[in-house]
């Protein structure tokens, strides 16, 4: 018999991480195997049943996924970020549509072979919102999951798509077969920009908050690429992890949607200086905004309302911006950089 399982593709990334970690202590969950393309960490190989190394493009792969076990929940994280994306649009196509379009095509496989949709949780982003101008982005505050859906990067785009992608599976996959497959059962969060203490992005473009405190911590200069006042919504990587838990376990009865806004604060790239420099008093932060990032980073709304989430899966974060940073960040990034 197949071992049942759940699957985490790109579990080397900053929310892999997390995730793992979380699911390790929760301990009554199924064995978590993982894709990614570089292997896993050693800090979390032993949480988990087993690491396979290859590339969500690999379709003999995925195909001996099916074979080997019985896959009940895909956490889909593998992704290539918003500013990494736009040296080469179209890898980045490849990696986020055609690689979701293959772990969707796995799930309905293993739905139909287990008669029961398999849960697909997708961490989509505010990089699918597209805001005109700055007075456009300034007056429209805290935008809803259908508002300014007009992303301005591939990776907003692939986001974007591939959330219509969950929702075809959903609820219309095959929908002219004489007897059509279970389907899945898709759900997405929209994180804003995460900020974790354990690891460091790579290739976002909100990438400026995290990179500003950990140079801070290590004693490194850093000069921003975004203007003092750049403002978009973010949360710290418990909560983020919590919000993909959180989604994963709620009855599919109670969801009104499938894709929800989540956040928990929105500070200026001026506040997390300030709260940066409180924690560590002689760190050197200057700013040379990079005209196109920045433009990426202002077409992002300045909040996003999460009342969806809130109201149908009981969402809310544990950190505000000053617990988030005196209770989280700070003290764990202390901790990592002093080994
Ligand atoms: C990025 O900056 O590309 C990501 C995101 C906001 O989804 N961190």
């Amino acid at each position: 018999m197949r071992t049942k399982a759940i699957l985490i593709t790109g579990a080397n990334g900053e929310v892999g991480h997390g995730l793992i970690r979380q699911l390790a202590e929760m301990g009554d969950m199924p064995p978590v195997i993982v894709l990614d393309i570089r292997g896993l960490d050693e800090t979390i190989r032993p949480l988990v049943y087993e690491t396979k190394i290859g590339d969500i493009l690999d379709t003999n792969l995925l195909e001996n996924l099916i074979n080997e076990y019985e896959i009940v929940t895909i956490y889909h994280l593998a992704a290539l970020l918003s500013t990494n994306s736009e040296f080469n649009p179209e890898v980045a196509h490849r990696v986020n549509v055609q690689g979701t379009v293959n772990l969707l095509h796995l799930a309905t496989v293993q739905s139909r072979l287990r008669g029961a949709p398999v849960q697909f949780i997708f961490p989509s982003s505010i990089a699918i919102y597209g805001l005109p101008d700055l007075k456009t982005k300034t007056e429209a505050g805290a935008i809803s999951e259908d508002q300014y859906n007009a992303p301005t990067t591939m990776y907003g785009c692939n986001k974007l798509y591939c959330e219509h992608l969950g929702r075809y599976y959903t609820f219309h996959y095959q929908q002219l077969a004489a007897t059509p497959a279970p389907g899945v059962d898709f759900r997405a969060v929209r994180f804003p920009g995460l900020i974790s203490a354990l690891t460091t992005p790579t290739g976002g473009t909100s990438d400026y908050a995290p990179e500003m405190v950990h140079a801070a911590a290590q004693g490194l200069p850093y000069k921003s690429f975004v203007r003092e006042d750049s403002q978009i919504p973010f949360m710290v990587m418990p909560d983020a992890i919590s919000a993909l838990l959180k989604l994963a376990h709620t009855p599919a009865e109670n969801l009104s949607r499938r894709v929800y806004n989540v956040t928990a604060f929105s500070p200026t790239a001026a506040d997390i200086h300030r709260q940066t420099i409180a924690a560590f008093p002689g760190a050197e932060i200057t700013y040379e905004p990079h005209h196109k990032r920045q433009a990426i980073v202002d077409s992002w709304p300045v909040d996003i309302d999460d009342r969806a989430a809130r109201a149908d899966w009981d969402w809310k974060p544990e950190y505000d911006f000053e617990r988030g940073f005196g209770e989280y960040l700070i003290p764990r990034i202390r901790e990592r950089y002093r080994r």
